[in-house]
């Protein structure tokens, strides 16, 4: 049987089917219904932040948030992410500069946000990869110096908190996904979260077209409303989700007890005060040192039907779409190229068996 890199947390289907029913009498299934606004509160009341906007998936919300803070021009981001963190700023009409990463996080390096800031910025998107924290608090100076938004795509960090506080507090406006290869997933969903109820509510207009009353349209909304099967599936997911994180947790364990002192072998390890959620363990090859290259190490591993996943590589900045763009030159980006050229995630999910991560690990050593 292949180790996938990762697999759905599943809600109990008796249970599902139970809500289904409720959903099937009701006959209402989708645009604000009972079980979305449930959801709506018990993501507020999991995650510990005053307001969640659900979402049809990760992407939407960061499309939506540039255009509820009416971000114009140029928006600082990062080259290692997922692709979709990118393409939100571009359906925006606005330029991606995209800013090397600190190699010690994989995150954007605040140290060199401020040199890639021009008269046309107007907003900077950091990503939380791999659920890892950002230095926010060095972002939100540098933004306040400069008078620029902050969106921080949080597609990774469901549940991460940092000194006991949610890292979705951060910056104006915080993402997630909850695709089926998330930590927390409701198939296809996603979600905002904001700081106020103004906030809130005019992103609510905006994911229902703009309407703000059956004949008012107050903005240039989308449809981007998640419905009542996957919010009902959604609270059932909720109640695991807990246990799941602890699992992964535990993976995490083996795995950095078997490859610590691997030659060439390296990872991340937990960050002091932070309540991770394991959604990704990444390690990264150093080929010359461990005596084979990551491809090699990658393809090694699909033949043995361990399909860990080279999460991201290529950059985003290597994609035909972006690479023109000054931003994009490979000497602007040396850290993020080091680190997509290494990395492999290797299957990390709540399911994995001990068989499994043996398996995962005979493999590399
Ligand atoms: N921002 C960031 C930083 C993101 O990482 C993402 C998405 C987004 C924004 C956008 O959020 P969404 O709009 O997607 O909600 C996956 C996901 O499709 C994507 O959500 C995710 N990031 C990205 C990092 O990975 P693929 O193409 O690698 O997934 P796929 O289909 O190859 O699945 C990987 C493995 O997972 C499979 O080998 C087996 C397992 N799997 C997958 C699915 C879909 C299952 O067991 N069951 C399933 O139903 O993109």
């Amino acid at each position: 049987m292949p180790i996938t890199v990762t697999s759905p947390l599943l809600p109990d289907l008796e249970e599902f089917h139970q809500e289904l029913q409720v959903i099937w009498d009701s006959k209402w299934i989708t645009n604000n219904g009972s079980f979305h606004r449930k959801l709506e509160s018990a993501l507020c009341e999991y995650l510990g932040v005053p307001y969640v906007s659900l979402f049809t998936n990760g992407t939407l919300p960061l499309l939506t948030a540039l255009q509820a803070l009416k971000v114009t021009g140029e928006v600082i981001t990062t080259p290692y992410s997922f692709v979709a963190t990118t393409h939100s700023i571009w359906w925006n009409g606005c330029k991606p500069v995209f800013v090397d990463i600190d190699p010690k996080t994989g995150n954007i390096d605040p140290d060199k946000i401020e040199a890639a800031i021009t008269p046309q910025t107007s907003a900077i998107m950091p990503v939380h990869v791999y659920g890892k924290p950002c230095d926010t608090k060095r972002i939100r100076e540098i933004a306040d110096r400069h008078g620029l938004k902050v969106i921080y795509d949080a597609a990774h960090a469901f549940g991460v908190e940092v000194d006991g506080e949610s890292i979705l507090k951060a910056g104006d406006m915080s993402t997630l996904s909850f695709h089926a290869t998330k930590v927390f997933n409701t198939v296809e969903g996603g979600a905002m979260v904001m700081h106020d109820a103004e906030t809130k509510k005019q992103i609510d207009f905006l994911k229902n077209f703009g309407f703000a009353g059956e004949t008012e349209v107050v903005g240039p909304g989308i449809n981007s409303k998640m419905d009542e099967i996957r919010s009902a599936y959604g609270l059932l997911n909720l109640k695991q989700v807990d246990a799941a994180i602890e699992a992964r947790h535990q993976v995490a364990i083996r795995y950095r007890e078997a490859l610590r002192g691997v030659e060439g072998i390296s990872f991340f390890d937990d960050m002091p005060g932070v309540r991770h959620n394991y959604s990704y363990f990444p390690i990264f090859v150093d080929a010359e040192r461990y005596g084979m290259t990551r491809d090699a190490l990658y393809f090694k591993m699909k033949e043995q039907g361990i399909l860990g996943r080279r999460y991201f590589y290529p950059l985003i900045s290597d994609f035909s779409t972006y690479s023109g763009l000054e931003s994009a030159r490979p000497e602007n980006l040396p850290n993020a190229r080091k680190m997509a050229d290494e990395v492999i995630c290797l299957p990390m999910h709540h399911a994995l068996s001990e068989d499994d991560i043996s398996r995962v690990l005979d493999c590399i050593l």
